[in-house]
């Protein structure tokens, strides 16, 4: 069988590059608990994102649930049905409501008129998604949350590299989380962080990701243990001097797809102001039988797209109360993310593109 070409390939950095970190590791000692390596990457992140704070965890899944925490969101939050899992379970395993207000067709991100309607008195935050790493209506966004007083948690777990007008897109919202997981386009192999330029909630975050231990013999508030470990850290350190180039690769391969397969399948559209980051490459297809189809023949060939994002988050079995949620569940059963990574060749995509064309013309 031929090598099987998967939606993404971790990326990997040179092995004399990471050994360097892992030296240090052996010579320190220092395994986790705030070593000098998380400290370090740390400092880059920062200013790497141009951030105040950023606090590493161990996931984007942890980043989120503390970062609803550490500014006492409860009761209800305004979320998108259209997102990976983790966005709804982190409210619902921190016993906040979720509320889904649907998406922009296009954009595939919230729409905010919907998130407007889906305020009363007891929701007290709006849990956005920059979707495959494209902006959401963070203007508008702003606007409601001001005049309701509500906290906004921007889930940008897709979203490094991106910029919003100029400014990196982790800088908006209260604050904003990312992921760092194996499959994203810059990675600790497990891993994320917290971005906020409120020192408040940047405290309460720090706190809260070590059992909310502010010193020795000293816990100041409830915590639980989200920490980065020191060979983590030493993966990112090894491949954020490549993120450069592993987001020109990617923008290449998805030029590549777009230049083949425009007016056979659909492409979201970028919102106005975004410098992407190419990190996903979605399509959508006519309807879900078309979609399953293409899968299947795919498959034949041993390629493995996702169906990034299904289901519709709003039909999971622990989500009780239906929600109208109509475009979301539509996009949902007709999105497909194509194979995109680093070694990724131009005949292997002018092989899936070619096989797509010849799908969805029959
Ligand atoms: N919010 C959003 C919007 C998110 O998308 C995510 C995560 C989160 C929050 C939570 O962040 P984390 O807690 O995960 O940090 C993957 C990732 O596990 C997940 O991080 C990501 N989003 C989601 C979109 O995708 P799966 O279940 O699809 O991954 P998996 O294991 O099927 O991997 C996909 C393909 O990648 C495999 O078919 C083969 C390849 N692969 C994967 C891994 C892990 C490798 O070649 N090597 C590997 O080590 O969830």
């Amino acid at each position: 069988m031929k090598n099987p070409i998967y939606v993404t390939k971790p990326f990997l950095p040179k092995k004399k590059t990471l050994n360097m970190y892992i030296n240090e590791i052996y010579l320190s000692r220092r395994l986790t608990n705030h070593g000098t390596l998380v400290r370090e990457l740390e400092q880059k992140l920062k200013e790497y994102f141009q951030a105040k704070n950023v606090i590493l965890v161990a996931n984007g899944t942890l980043a989120l649930q503390i970062a609803y925490k550490s500014m006492n969101i409860k009761g209800k939050a305004i979320t998108t049905p259209f997102s990976f899992v983790a966005t709804t379970s982190s409210l619902v395993w921190e016993g906040i409501k979720p509320i889904f207000a649907d998406i922009d067709p296009k954009k595939l991100t919230i729409d905010p008129e919907k998130i407007r309607k889906a305020i009363d008195p007891t929701v007290t935050g709006i849990v956005p998604v920059h979707v495959y790493g494209n902006a959401c209506d963070i203007e508008r966004i702003k606007e409601i949350s001001d005049e309701y007083g509500l906290n906004v948690v921007y889930d940008a777990a897709h979203a490094f590299g991106v910029k919003y007008r100029g400014k990196n897109i982790l800088n908006y919202g209260d604050a904003s989380i990312i992921s760092f997981h194996a499959t994203k386009l810059f990675h600790t192999i497990e891993g994320g962080a917290i971005v906020t330029q409120n020192d408040d909630i940047a405290h309460r975050a720090r706190l809260m990701r070590d059992f909310g231990i502010a010193d020795i013999d000293k816990v100041e508030d409830i915590g639980i243990n989200a920490k980065m470990n020191e060979f983590e850290a030493a993966m990112g350190l090894s491949i954020l001097g490549q993120v450069g180039k592993i987001i020109a690769k990617r923008k290449a391969v998805w030029r590549e797809y777009h230049d083949l397969l425009d007016g056979y399948v659909e492409f979201p559209e970028l919102t106005e102001g975004v410098e992407w980051n190419y990190s996903y490459v979605p399509i959508l297809l006519k309807d879900e039988s078309q979609l399953l189809k293409l899968v299947k023949v795919l498959e034949e060939k041993a390629i493995y797209p996702r169906r990034y994002f299904y289901p519709s988050l709003d039909t999971l079995p622990y989500i009780t109360e239906r929600h109208n949620s109509p475009i979301s569940r539509n996009i949902s059963e007709r999105v497909l993310c194509l194979p995109t990574y680093s070694e990724i060749s131009t005949e292997e995509v002018d092989n899936i593109a070619r096989t797509i064309k010849m799908e969805v013309r029959s």
